[in-house]
């Protein structure tokens, strides 16, 4: 039995796919912190500049499939804007009643621009993870963007949780959090607010480097290693693992969640 398949595969369905909402169907709500974090990540991505929707060569945009019954469903959105390389949304429902909200913003290493990245998992008993940062890839965080981080107040959570090893490529802005409240909820969507209005006057006021020049290089470099350190979330992979197959698992963390940038 086929248990993974691409729900749409003509140009016009695909397009659709990446501009419209998570697809309606049956199942549990999508938990509120997800629907209003997704929210408001698109009001904030559609003030970039040049903003503009791209297909996925693969049938992936849609993803639906069978566990045990129970239905699967993954929506990616993905975006290029000028200074962004890829920005990707994606809200996913998995087995065991798992909800995934992965959002990541790719810089053109050409910018001198940190790494958006968000995460939120919901299960049946609520929130587990909620994680949101701005991950420098040039030497140092550019300075106007410093200044706008340091100025945003960081609310009192409750349950501030422990980085995992891999996790030394998060800035030390990184807030990874239970949330404690449906108020700590909403703070938490406020605080990965600021931190895209930050991000996004920074993309608005950059100026591209050349192709060639070191600190593109080195900012390159310092994206893939971004992409390897995630790579080794084994949560992440074993969730999918289980939803799909392991096969599966592998080529969507390595072609659609974490793939290496292109080359310069
Ligand atoms: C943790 N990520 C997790 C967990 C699961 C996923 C099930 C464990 C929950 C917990 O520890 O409470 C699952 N995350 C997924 C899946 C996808 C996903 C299936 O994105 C995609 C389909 N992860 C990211 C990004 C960040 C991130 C962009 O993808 C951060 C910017 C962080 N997720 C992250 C961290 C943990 C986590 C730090 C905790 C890992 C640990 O404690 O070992």
């Amino acid at each position: 039995m086929e248990r993974v398949r691409g729900a749409c595969q003509s140009p016009i369905l695909i397009l659709l796919a990446i501009v419209l909402p998570f697809p309606s169907t049956s199942g549990p709500a999508i938990h509120p912190l997800i629907e209003s974090l997704a929210a408001r990540i698109r009001q904030r991505r559609a003030q970039l500049p040049e903003l503009s929707p791209f297909a996925l060569d693969s049938v992936m945009e849609s993803i639906s499939g069978q566990l045990d019954g129970e239905e699967l469903l993954i929506s990616n959105e993905l975006h290029r804007c000028r200074g962004l390389r890829k920005l990707h949304l994606e809200i996913a429902r998995l087995g065991g009643g798992l909800q995934v909200l992965h959002c990541v913003f790719f810089p053109d290493p050409r910018f001198d621009l940190p790494i958006f990245g968000a995460d939120i998992v919901a299960s049946p008993a609520g929130i587990s993870a909620a994680i949101v940062d701005l991950s420098p890839v040039g030497l140092t965080m550019p300075v106007a963007l410093l200044h706008g981080l340091e100025s945003l107040p960081i609310p009192a959570f409750q349950q501030v949780r422990e980085l995992p090893a891999w996790g030394s490529i998060f800035s030390p802005f990184v807030q990874f959090i239970r949330p404690a409240s449906s108020q700590e909820e909403s703070w938490f969507v406020d605080l990965a607010d600021g931190y895209l209005k930050a991000l996004i006057s920074s993309v608005i006021d950059a100026t591209p480097d050349a192709s060639d020049a070191a600190s593109t290089i080195q900012r390159h470099k310092s994206q893939l290693s971004y992409c390897i350190q995630q790579k080794r979330n084994d949560k992440t992979r074993g969730v999918l693992e289980k939803a799909f197959n392991p096969q599966w698992a592998d080529r969507y963390i390595e072609e659609i969640l974490f793939e290496d940038p292109p080359p310069l």
